[in-house]
């Protein structure tokens, strides 16, 4: 009997042990380097009609190197932060060479990723002050623009598969507020979830998740930080009530701040673990990565 336990403590730690040893997280230099030699993807702009703001809205659409419309590929809904809008990834985090450099190594399942604006008001720029109340509140209507309006026109738009183990949510600060307050919100719509340096926009741990069980659904559970980070303390919330809850989900504490370094790395990671077959004992170990 105490051999057995032994034993299975043994497996356990040394899963863990590997899992720690394999898992890369720090992107290698030269991950957001063009490379003119390789295949790339294509951005294009679209326009869809947003019943929820009563505007013609923007987002831009990143398909993969190789897309084909006969395919059906999954999504990849990726939000930006309070002071951007749908250009702020293309633009700072440059997604497209990210994940055109990943292709060019097979790391990534071929996905769409959509890059909308996040500020769902008539005027939904970033100008004058990012932090009034309507423009942050614009963040939370998001939610209805998203899943009743952006979501069935990409779906209309573009091949896309539509069951939820093949959309994925993530966003970067008040991005990342929102990806947990959608995606745990809808865990029917989302099966993939991921917080970089979430912003005080993110609910309340009971708020955000009132039924922690099930989150037991989700696929992947990500939820990042820079160390010296000061909305740390809204990842760290967020992480210790899962913790309690032993809900599986990767909580990674990284070198950095509140900048695009950071954020650029945890695509590069990220990306990595969609739409591929889930290892329930290794997202376990992935408990706490840092
Ligand atoms: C705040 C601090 C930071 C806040 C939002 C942010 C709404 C968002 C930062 C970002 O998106 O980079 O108090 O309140």
């Amino acid at each position: 009997m105490k051999n057995s336990v032994v034993l299975a403590l043994g497996f356990v730690l040394s899963g863990m042990f590997i899992s720690a040893q394999t898992i890369e997280k720090q992107a290698p230099q030269g991950f957001d380097i063009e490379k003119k030699e390789i295949p790339h993807g294509k951005i294009d702009t679209v326009t869809y009609e947003s019943k929820t703001v009563g505007t013609q809205r923007r987002a831009l659409v990143y398909t993969p190197p190789g897309f084909k419309k006969g395919n059906k590929y999954p999504v990849l809904y990726l939000l930006h932060g309070i002071g951007g809008d749908e250009k702020e990834w293309f633009r700072n985090g440059t997604p497209q060479i990210i994940l055109d450099n990943l292709y060019a190594q097979g790391k990534v399942t071929p996905m769409i990723v959509v890059l909308p604006n996040g500020r769902a008001m008539k005027d939904d720029r970033a100008t004058g002050d990012i932090m009034a109340k309507d423009k942050v509140e614009a963040f939370a209507t998001f939610e209805k623009d998203l899943l009743n309006d952006l979501i069935p026109f990409i779906e209309k738009k573009y091949p896309v598969k539509k069951d939820r183990a093949d959309r994925a949510i993530a966003g970067l600060s008040m991005g990342g507020g929102q990806s947990l307050n959608f995606g745990l919100g809808n865990i029917n719509k989302f099966a993939w979830v991921g917080g970089f340096s979430s912003a005080p926009n993110t609910k309340e741990p009971q708020q955000l998740l009132p039924n922690p069980e099930k989150a037991k659904e989700l696929k992947l559970l990500w939820i990042s930080c820079g160390d010296q980070d000061r909305l740390m303390p809204f990842s760290k919330r967020t992480h210790d009530y899962l913790a309690a809850n032993k809900i599986p989900h990767i909580f990674y504490v990284e070198p950095g701040g509140h900048d695009f370094k950071v954020w650029k790395n945890d695509l590069y990671l990220f990306s990595q673990l969609l739409f591929k077959p889930v290892d329930q004992e290794k997202m376990n170990s992935f408990l706490k990565l840092d």
